[in-house]
C-alpha cells in the first residue's frame, strides 16, 4: 500500500520512503531504515563493478592483476565481500548467510551483534556477465530466534519465508533498481547515477492476476514430468487463450532478470524439480523465499511445484534446493491444475 499520497510528483528517496513506512510502526527504532541504508549503499557499490566489469575484464586479461595493481576478484566474490563489510560493523545483524560461502558468516569480534539476520546471494547470474545481460543481488531478513546478543547461528539463518521482515532484491541492467518489500506492499526505486541515490519510481507494484508470458528453460523438457511437460506444451497452444493466440516464451537465464519482467508484466517463471535436478536447481533461503515473499505482497503466489507454498517450507540445510513456480496468481492455479 503506498505510503502516502503526499509524495506525488516529489523526489522521493529509498530512505525517506523507508522513515515514511516506519511512522506507520509503532514501535519502529530507525534500525529497519539503517540496515536497507547500508543495503542500497552495497548495491551502489556493485552496480559501479558491474558496470565497468567488461573493461575490467579486458584490462585484467593481462594477468591476475589490473593495470591498477588490484587483485582482479571475480565478480561475485567481490559483491559478497562489498555486501558483508556494508553490514558487518552496523551493531544490527547477528550473522549472515551468503550464497558464495559454505558456513554462516558471523559479524567481527570487535562490532556489536544486532536482532536481525541477513540471508544473500550477492550476485545472482553472474556468469551472463560478460554477455551484458541483467544480473542482480537478492537479500532476506529475519529477526534472530537464538536467545541473547552474542553471535547468531544457522538456526537464526534457517527460517521459513513465512518469518522474514524483509527481502528484497537490485537487478544491475539497463538501470539500476532496488525493489523490496516490508510486508507493507511493494516498492521500486531507481537510483539516479547523477545523485547517486535510489529514487521512488514504482510505488505499490501489484503484478497482474494473469499474464501472457511463461519463462522456463525449455532445454530442460525431456527431464520435466509429466504435468510440467503438458503444461508448458499447452501454453504454445494457440487456443489456449481463448483463440488469442500462444503464450509468449521469454527466458533470460538470470533469476532477477526474469522475476522482475514476471512481476511487471504478470505471467509465469518455473524451475521445476527434473530427473538432473529432484530438489530443484535454486536455493531457498536466499532465492526463492525472499521473491516469494516479494510476489504475495504484490498479489501474486510462489509455490514449490506442488501446492506447497515457498514460505511454508521449513530448511533442514542453508544452502538448500527447491522447485519454484511464481508469477500470476491464475498462472500459478493454472500449473497446478495440470502437475496433479
Ligand atoms: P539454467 C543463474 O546461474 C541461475 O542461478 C539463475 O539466475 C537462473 O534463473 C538459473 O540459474 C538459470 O539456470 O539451468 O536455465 O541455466
Amino acid at each position: 500500500m503506498p505510503v502516502s499520497s503526499n509524495m506525488q510528483g516529489k523526489v522521493v528517496t529509498v530512505t525517506r520512503y523507508i522513515m515514511e513506512m516506519e511512522r506507520n510502526i509503532p514501535d519502529a527504532t530507525g534500525d529497519f531504515s539503517n540496515l536497507l541504508s547500508e543495503i542500497t549503499l552495497a548495491g551502489k557499490m556493485i552496480q559501479r563493478e558491474v558496470s565497468k566489469a567488461g573493461l575490467v575484464d579486458v584490462l585484467g586479461k593481462t594477468g591476475t592483476v589490473n593495470v591498477q595493481g588490484e587483485e582482479v576478484m571475480k565478480l561475485d566474490a567481490l559483491a559478497d565481500r562489498i555486501i558483508y563489510q556494508a553490514l558487518d560493523h552496523t551493531g544490527l545483524l547477528c550473522v549472515m548467510a551468503s550464497e558464495e560461502e559454505e558456513d554462516v558468516l558471523h559479524i567481527p569480534p570487535e562490532y556489536p551483534c544486532g536482532k536481525y539476520v541477513l540471508n544473500y546471494d550477492p550476485l545472482d547470474g553472474s556468469s551472463n556477465i560478460e554477455a551484458n545481460v541483467s544480473i542482480g543481488t537478492i537479500f532476506s531478513i529475519h529477526r534472530r530466534v537464538t536467545p541473547g546478543n552474542g553471535h547468531g547461528t544457522e538456526v537464526d539463518c534457517m527460517q521459513p519465508g513465512f518469518k522474514q521482515v524483509a527481502a528484497g532484491y537490485l537487478v544491475y541492467g539497463s538501470s539500476c533498481m532496488l525493489v523490496f518489500t516490508t510486508g507493507q506492499g511493494v516498492h521500486g526505486f531507481t537510483l539516479d547515477p547523477s545523485m547517486g541515490e535510489f529514487l521512488l519510481s514504482h510505488e505499490d507494484i501489484r503484478i497482474p492476476g494473469s499474464g501472457n508470458i511463461y519463462s522456463v528453460n525449455e532445454g530442460n523438457r525431456e527431464l520435466w514430468s509429466q504435468g510440467t511437460k503438458d503444461y508448458v506444451d499447452g501454453l504454445r497452444d494457440p487456443g489456449k487463450r481463448n483463440g488469442s493466440g500462444p503464450y509468449k516464451s521469454r527466458y533470460i537465464g538470470s533469476l532477477v532478470a526474469d522475476f522482475h519482467r514476471t512481476l511487471l508484466y504478470g505471467g509465469i517463471f518455473l524451475y521445476p524439480s527434473d530427473t538432473s535436478s529432484p530438489q530443484g536447481k535454486l536455493r531457498l533461503l536466499y532465492e526463492a523465499a525472499p521473491l516469494a515473499f516479494i510476489v504475495e505482497q504484490a498479489g501474486g503466489m510462489a509455490v514449490d511445484g506442488t501446492s506447497r507454498r515457498i514460505m511454508d517450507i521449513l530448511p533442514d540445510e542453508l544452502h538448500q534446493r527447491t522447485p519454484l513456480v511464481i508469477g500470476s496468481r491464475e498462472n500459478v492455479e493454472d500449473y497446478l491444475k495440470s502437475d496433479r
